[in-house]
């Protein structure tokens, strides 16, 4: 009896670790010199590039009077998007900020960021990796800020730096479960511990099941030599981890009933 008990586990779990595997809702690793036809392109100032640093998506940013959406005498930034279906899933990157610029110049910040479909959808989760002068917070020239279009989430500040802020990689997540958001980070280099993490939950009816992940950099009183970029390692989306647990609890009951 302990070892047939034993034998449901093994296979429970093989066949968890199987759902897992096959449940990757999207992945790409960057490993082809064209992107795929997958991620949409907005067209703006800033470039991207998948031969520069061969195996990442390279976005380098325009730094000079640049926008997310242009006006104001800004010009409008690229933008790199991709739609996704659906309300609980894990979407996970590794990433390499090379912002490189400090104090007083080349003031530049990159999003990573979920949002509602449309050019001007709420955002739902984002992530900004800044370098530079903060009219905001003079002290806040070297921060990774969590926040949506609702509430702003927790502003990590790091130390000023004299000289170009040297290339950190992070491994970023935003989870959607339902009308919760859960971002974390992690810039340790250990990517089973996050040092940074922040939810928030929307009102039911706030968010539609659809949704856009995007990236794309902008700045200000600056100018683009030496040229500040993010190297985008991998992008993946995987399913929610309550939706693996469901998963594997159907597989136990298949065993079960194979057995009885
Ligand atoms: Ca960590
Ligand atoms: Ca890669």
């Amino acid at each position: 009896m302990k070892k047939l008990s034993i034998l449901v586990v093994v296979v429970m779990l093989l066949l968890t670790a199987g759902a897992a595997n096959a449940a990757v809702i999207f992945e790409d690793n960057f490993d082809s010199p064209t992107l795929s036809p997958e991620w949409l392109i907005s067209p703006g100032a800033g470039s991207y590039s998948l031969t520069a640093n061969p195996g990442y998506l390279r976005y380098t940013v325009d730094a000079y009077l640049t926008s997310r959406t242009g006006g104001s005498g800004t010009t409008k930034s690229l933008w790199v998007t991709r739609p996704l279906d659906g309300d609980q899933w894990v979407l996970q990157a590794a990433v390499t900020y090379n912002l490189r610029p400090s104090w007083p110049t080349n003031n530049r910040c990159t999003y990573f960021t979920v949002r509602q479909p449309g050019v001007d959808g709420a955002w739902m989760a984002s992530m900004e990796r800044g370098i530079g002068v903060d009219d905001d917070n003079p002290s806040g020239t070297n921060t990774m800020q969590f926040f949506n279009s609702v509430v702003n989430g927790p502003r990590v500040i790091f130390p000023r730096s004299p000289g170009p802020v040297p290339p950190d990689r992070w491994y970023l997540q935003i989870e959607r479960n339902g009308n919760q958001m859960i971002s974390r980070a992690s810039n340790d280099a250990d990517d089973s511990t996050f040092e940074y993490q922040w939810e928030y939950t929307f009102p039911a009816g706030y968010l539609t099941n659809n949704q856009d992940f995007e990236f794309y950099g902008y700045g200000w009183r600056g100018s683009n030599n030496p040229p500040g970029y993010v190297d985008f390692d991998f992008i993946r989306v995987v399913p929610e981890p309550t939706t693996l647990a469901l998963l594997g609890l159907g597989s136990l009951a298949l065993v079960r009933r194979r057995r009885g």
